[in-house]
């Protein structure tokens, strides 16, 4: 592994970050794992991503890359021997740039409402989502099967293989959550034979999370969430201490606009008798 100076803010459920690490092993760069709870998001990530302070960040000296196809396309350009993780043509590089968003845009909106929805029917709908988008995705890769290619990239893991196969544990975690199977033989024969091959290749191996592990997991979240709701509703709905609000806001108005008619005619006159 190339000596490097390479840290990854990620946690070890976050399909985003498994797309850096595979990246990374394929280019076999050595790299410092720093694993983030985001409940409550470390100070290094706040200042690290401070637009969207989400993981992963990856960090090449004091310098800091967001946005996981971002980070895989800046691993290609800097360490750019090797295998390459975008094809060398501009047009099959534009296809697999193409590929890469359809799948954060259309597959990973589908999977992550089908997860955070209550209602059945909405879920089902979005259950059906996913589904269109996978026989989309079969047909692009059948593309590449007729091509005598294993992966999309090619011979090689490549852009989408990584943006897609990074969402196989949660694709899992959907089908243990739904109990009912979304890639199939029956209408996705190649993307059953390429998640294997993905799956089993040293880069990838053992880096995928237990879809049941997973599960637990996102149970424990949605019920920290739930929690944190019903706090808020019960001091919402405690009617002593909302009056008790109410009237403090009304006597403060009171005494404000009681000052300003008496002849305060700033505010801050008005401040210093309060704090007085
Ligand atoms: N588009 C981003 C998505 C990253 C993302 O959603 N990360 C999640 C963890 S899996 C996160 O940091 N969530 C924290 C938050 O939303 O506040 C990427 O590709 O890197």
């Amino acid at each position: 592994m190339a000596n490097t100076n390479l840290k990854l803010l990620g946690a070890w459920f976050s399909p985003f970050a498994l797309r850096v690490k595979i990246a990374l092993n394929i280019k076999s760069l050595e790299y410092e794992n720093i694993e983030e709870t985001l409940y409550p998001k470390s100070q290094l990530l706040v200042q690290s991503n401070p637009v969207h302070k989400k993981i992963p960040v990856l960090l090449h000296g004091d310098k800091p890359i967001c946005e996981s196809t971002i980070i895989i396309e800046y691993i290609d350009e800097v360490w750019n021997s090797g295998p390459s993780l975008l094809p060398s043509d501009a047009y099959d590089r534009a296809m697999a740039r193409f590929w890469a968003a359809y799948i954060d845009d259309k597959c990973i909106l589908a999977m992550r409402k089908s997860v955070l929805v209550e209602d059945k029917e909405a879920r089902k709908a979005y259950l059906e989502e996913i589904e269109d988008s996978l026989v989309t995705i079969e047909g692009e890769l059948q593309k590449c099967c007729r091509e005598g290619k294993g992966y999309f990239g090619g011979e090689e893991i490549g852009l989408v293989d990584i943006t897609f196969g990074s969402l196989l544990g949660f694709m899992g975690m959907i089908e243990t959550m739904n109990g009912r199977k979304m890639i199939v033989e029956e209408k996705h024969p190649c993307l059953v034979k390429w998640a294997d091959r993905f799956a089993s290749d040293p880069n990838v191996k053992g880096l995928i999370p237990e879809p049941e592990k997973l599960a637990l997991q996102m149970k424990q979240r949605k019920a920290a969430a739930c929690n944190c709701t019903k706090k808020w509703k019960s001091v919402l709905n405690d009617q002593a201490f909302c009056s008790e609000i109410m009237n403090n806001a009304l006597v403060f108005t009171f005494i404000f606009f009681s000052f300003r008619f008496l002849g305060c005619k700033n505010n801050k006159h008005f401040l210093y008798w309060l704090v007085r």
